[in-house]
């Protein structure tokens, strides 16, 4: 997380005087993936990298905010106007969502500054937007809950970074807490903290560095796949609402009205709301191997069949899989990013050495490593 002092001296050195100081953190994702939008079962945990904000009301009616990783500054009013600065978007949008659901947010001045890499995968976009949803509910005493500023989150994404996202990044942000996992059923919104402290082992995120500029139109084009196949499964049977309704057997029924792609799709989500809730009970009994099978088994699913990986992932995970590694998988949206390795102790060493001679043969560079540590949610520091 980023330093206190260093928010607290920018914010006086632009403002004068003191701002409030609140974190947000991003999330790993153990399994379940492409699963939250469509109202299955999703397994994250938010992580010990975050986003930092020093803010203080200003008495005024425009927000005045400064990013020290960009070096930028921007000052926008609450009138809905997308602006040409990408990071700062993510704010109005988290501004105009208060003030859809009747919470008028008085300008405030912030400086904010993060250390959850851009583009990894770790839902750096989540922090950002649970970081400032928390800070104005806690600033303003809004009295809105955590559930609610998830959702404030996820629907600044959806209008204002174009991203029709699930809400799986957003709760994990504020929901988090440390050595537990969230099983959250993405439809509910009812969650259940798994203890997830595992004795002899590393979560480690290998970062490709691939930022794939089709990430957020192909997002959108999953999510728009697996609506047509919830379509096709409603006219024949009325009660699915989403693939989480539906199982195999029913899939297979409408397999001659759906396009092969849709058909694959819908095949991974189905398989991965299951092995999500398998993973979980393995993961309660202690079984970590069978635990690891089923993260690869996602990876599989999700290069194969859901098709949003590509080919550093893969590698990463070949490599994790023949140096014993216990589960690795691609983590998050996709196309680039990190995999996410859960390692024994014994083999870490080994496996690093091994990913990065590897993947520096094939790509010419070596991954970025992060192990994470499963932390709390957003709060006030
Ligand atoms: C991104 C989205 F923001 C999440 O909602 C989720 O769909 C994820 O991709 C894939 O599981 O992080």
């Amino acid at each position: 997380m980023v330093a206190n002092e260093i928010l607290h001296t920018a914010f006086s050195e632009s403002f004068g005087g003191h701002g409030q100081l609140y974190t947000a953190p991003g999330r790993v994702n153990l399994i379940g993936e492409h699963t939250d939008y469509n109202l299955g079962f999703v397994l994250p945990g938010a992580i010990n990298k975050g986003i930092s904000v020093a803010i203080r009301l200003n008495g005024k009616n425009t927000y005045r905010v400064q990013s020290l990783d960009f070096k930028e500054e921007v000052t926008f009013a609450a009138d809905g106007q997308k602006l040409p600065v990408a990071w700062a978007n993510y704010i109005l949008g988290v501004v105009m969502e208060f003030h859809i659901r009747c919470f008028a947010v008085p300008g405030f001045d912030a400086v904010f500054a993060g250390d959850v890499p851009v583009g990894g995968g770790m839902s750096s976009s989540a922090a950002l937007e649970s970081a400032f949803a928390f800070a104005i509910n806690d600033l303003c005493q809004f009295g809105i809950s955590r559930r609610e500023l998830a959702e404030i989150g996820q629907a600044a994404e959806h209008k204002y970074a174009g991203v029709r996202c699930g809400i799986m990044d957003q709760f994990a942000s504020l929901h988090g807490e440390r050595d537990k996992l969230i099983r959250l059923d993405c439809r509910s919104l009812d969650y259940e903290l798994v203890p997830f402290r595992l004795t002899g082992y590393q979560v480690v995120l290998l970062d490709t560095r691939v930022k794939h500029s089709l990430a957020s139109s192909e997002y959108n084009t999953r999510r728009a796949e697996c609506e047509a196949g919830v379509k096709s499964l409603k006219a024949i049977y009325p009660e699915v609402q989403s693939l989480r309704d539906a199982d195999l057997p029913m899939l297979e029924a409408v397999r001659s009205q759906l396009q092969p792609a849709t058909f694959t799709r819908c095949q991974y989500v189905i398989e991965e709301n299951a092995r999500v809730l398998n993973a979980i009970t393995q993961l309660k009994t202690g079984d970590i191997a069978a635990f690891g099978q089923e993260m690869f088994a996602s990876h599989e699913g999700l290069s194969k069949k859901y098709r949003v990986s590509c080919a550093e992932l893969d590698l990463l995970v070949d490599i994790a899989r023949k140096c014993g590694v216990t589960g690795a998988r691609m983590m998050g949206g996709g196309f680039g990013g990190c995999t996410i390795n859960v390692v024994a102790e014994s083999a870490l060493a080994a496996f690093l050495q091994e990913a990065e001679r590897s993947f520096n043969a094939a790509f010419g560079r070596a991954p970025l490593v992060y192990g994470v540590k499963i932390s709390d949610g957003a709060r006030r520091v």
